[in-house]
């Protein structure tokens, strides 16, 4: 820790890595992660590797709580590099790789990190980026071991002690979209995600002996924290896979007992002949999360699998708040309920009067605990929008509690589109399209999708005596944003259906093109 550091001294040390290490296996020599391209990473290899990062981080001088900026594939030494951040005490920040130049200035820009770490091929570009935005240290890292980073890590030594932090100190930021204006980022501390991993192995019965299949990217809560978390705070093996194919996840099965999936993952598997009862004879839990998984997705999986998927709900600014029980004693896991709320977790539903309802009511989603985020960084407005007087956070879920005392999610308060676990904003894309030559107004919705489970689609009105093409539209906005929130069909109409006050009705055009992809 430097001399000025301002971090509050506690006596406990919270540090997430800490804990984390302290869950490896006596014998390092075991192996920890093996990939989909057969490399073997050892207890051991972890941590001598983190521990170069942490050394080559703490070698830059930077302030305390300096951001550490990544968007890099996926690939165990990307994964180290976020195991390095929290060792060394800084914050880290991991950023979608879909995210073209426009979003990356942004958050470069509003996070002003001390380090950003880029893939070898946008270099140029992300370099540029950062140090007009003030960033000294660019560093890149393929997802083949190549890159400035790793050359600069071995020369380090392979040695280091944890920084200690306090369960308050941040350990990540999380950019998440609003509903108006830009993103916003969700600070997360220590604590937050120490608290949350530590009720999961608890709460999903982490054993000695589980490998966990892990195929989610490693910029967002699910795949960097619920199952990288899990899996190491349980000295858990990992089966590791770049990109999420489903043939080959399907027959790293037998060989594993926990997977993690959004919907989409698996839907995907569904359509594989391959999964049959006997390809998950090892498996002892599928969980889903990031997206409502449909009934028929759940009920499917059961009767191919025999296996209840369980299905959980969480948030960037709250890492994982409910879950369907995991033992039996506990209750059944029911689809089309996220279950209940974990141990720790506060969760009311409030009408549009801020009267807390009463069970069997659909209203707004609050939730507190140990794992509710900081607030949102460097927008202490937004923070204090978002919470109510009396400490709660609106997540902006539209729900009921039901009669049986699990949660269902029936909607949302947010004008957001959950694609494939990506969440699309919007107010984001039509701000993009506004801009388009010839465009006078647009309105993207989301609509049911047999893969994605929802998409965007853009319904476009022209400036009188301009012509559109709706290919241009796509290739343009293409350019600009991340390929997940390109909508999936742009059309263009004489004019948007409006109520009395002249506020676009999107519940009337999400009836109208529901079925566009059915
Ligand atoms: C890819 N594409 C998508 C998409 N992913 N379109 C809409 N929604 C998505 N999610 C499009 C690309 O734009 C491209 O279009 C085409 O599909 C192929 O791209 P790809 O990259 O090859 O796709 P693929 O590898 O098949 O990716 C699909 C996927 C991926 C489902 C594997 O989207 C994914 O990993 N999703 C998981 C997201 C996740 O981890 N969410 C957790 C958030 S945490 P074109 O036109 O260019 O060909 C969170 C909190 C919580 O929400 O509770 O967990
Ligand atoms: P993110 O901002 O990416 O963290 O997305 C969080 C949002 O994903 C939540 O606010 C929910 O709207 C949604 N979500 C997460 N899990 C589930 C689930 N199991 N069912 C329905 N929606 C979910």
């Amino acid at each position: 820790m430097s001399k000025n550091d301002k971090t509050p001294k506690t006596t406990d040390d919270h540090n997430l890595w800490s804990a984390l290490r302290a869950a490896f296996p006596a014998d390092l020599d075991q192996v920890a992660v093996e990939t989909d391209d057969e490399l073997r990473y050892s207890w051991r290899d972890l941590d001598r590797g983190t521990a170069m990062i942490a050394n080559l981080l703490a070698s830059l001088q930077l302030e305390p709580g300096a951001r550490i900026a990544v968007q890099v594939e996926k690939s165990v030494e990307a994964l180290m590099l976020y195991l390095a951040t929290l060792r060394a005490g800084y914050v880290f920040l991991p950023l979608n790789t879909a995210y073209q130049q426009g979003e990356i200035a942004y958050f470069i820009g509003n996070a002003e990190p001390a380090v950003v770490v880029c893939s070898p091929k946008n270099f140029g570009w992300v370099s540029k980026i950062a140090f007009q935005a003030g960033t000294r240290n660019v560093f890149t890292l393929g997802d083949d071991r190549t890159g400035s980073l790793l050359e600069r890590a071995a020369v380090q030594p392979d040695t280091h002690r944890a920084v200690r932090r306090g369960a308050d100190d941040l350990a990540a930021i999380l950019y998440t979209s609003g509903t108006t204006g830009r993103s916003k980022g969700a600070m997360l501390t220590h604590g937050n995600m120490l608290s949350n991993a530590r009720v999961l192995k608890d709460y999903w019965g982490w054993q000695p002996g589980d490998v966990l299949v892990h195929a989610l990217p490693i910029f967002h809560v699910h795949g960097l924290f619920v199952a990288i978390h899990g899996a190491l705070i349980n000295g858990s093996r990992m089966l590791w896979f770049g990109k999420f194919d489903p043939r080959k996840v399907i027959a790293a099965l037998p060989r594993a007992t926990v997977f993690m999936g959004v919907p989409t993952l698996y839907v995907r598997m569904l359509a594989e002949p391959a999964l049959t009862r006997e390809a998950v004879r090892s498996m002892r839990l599928f969980v889903s999360g990031s997206a409502p998984l449909l009934l028929e997705t759940f009920n499917e999986w059961q009767e191919r699998t025999g296996h209840t998927i369980l299905e959980r709900y969480g948030m960037s600014e709250t890492v994982m708040l409910t879950s369907n029980p995991y033992l039996a004693r506990d209750g059944k896991r029911r689809g089309g309920t996220v279950g209940f709320p974990l141990p720790g977790v506060g969760l009311r539903i409030v009408g549009d009067d801020g009267r807390v309802l009463p069970q069997g009511e659909i209203g707004g989603i609050q939730v507190q605990g140990p794992n509710v985020f900081k607030g949102y960084w460097r927008m202490p407005e937004k923070t204090a929008e978002e919470f109510t007087a009396d400490g709660w956070f609106r997540t902006g879920d539209v729900g009921m509690v039901d009669d049986q005392g699990y949660v269902r999610i029936v909607g949302r308060s947010k004008d957001l589109i959950i694609s494939g676990g990506y969440n699309v904003y919007p107010a984001e894309v039509e701000g993009h399209i506004n801009e388009l030559p010839g465009v006078a107004e647009s309105a993207l919705v989301g609509v049911p999708h047999p893969d994605f489970g929802e998409v965007g689609i853009a319904v476009v009105i022209a400036k009188p005596g301009a012509t559109l093409d709706a290919a241009t539209i796509t290739a343009t906005l293409k350019s600009q944003l991340a390929n997940f929130k390109i909508p999936k069909q742009v059309v263009v109409v004489p004019e948007l259906p409006r109520n009395t006050m002249g506020k676009v009705q999107k519940n009337l055009l999400r009836e109208q093109y529901k079925g566009t992809f059915a």
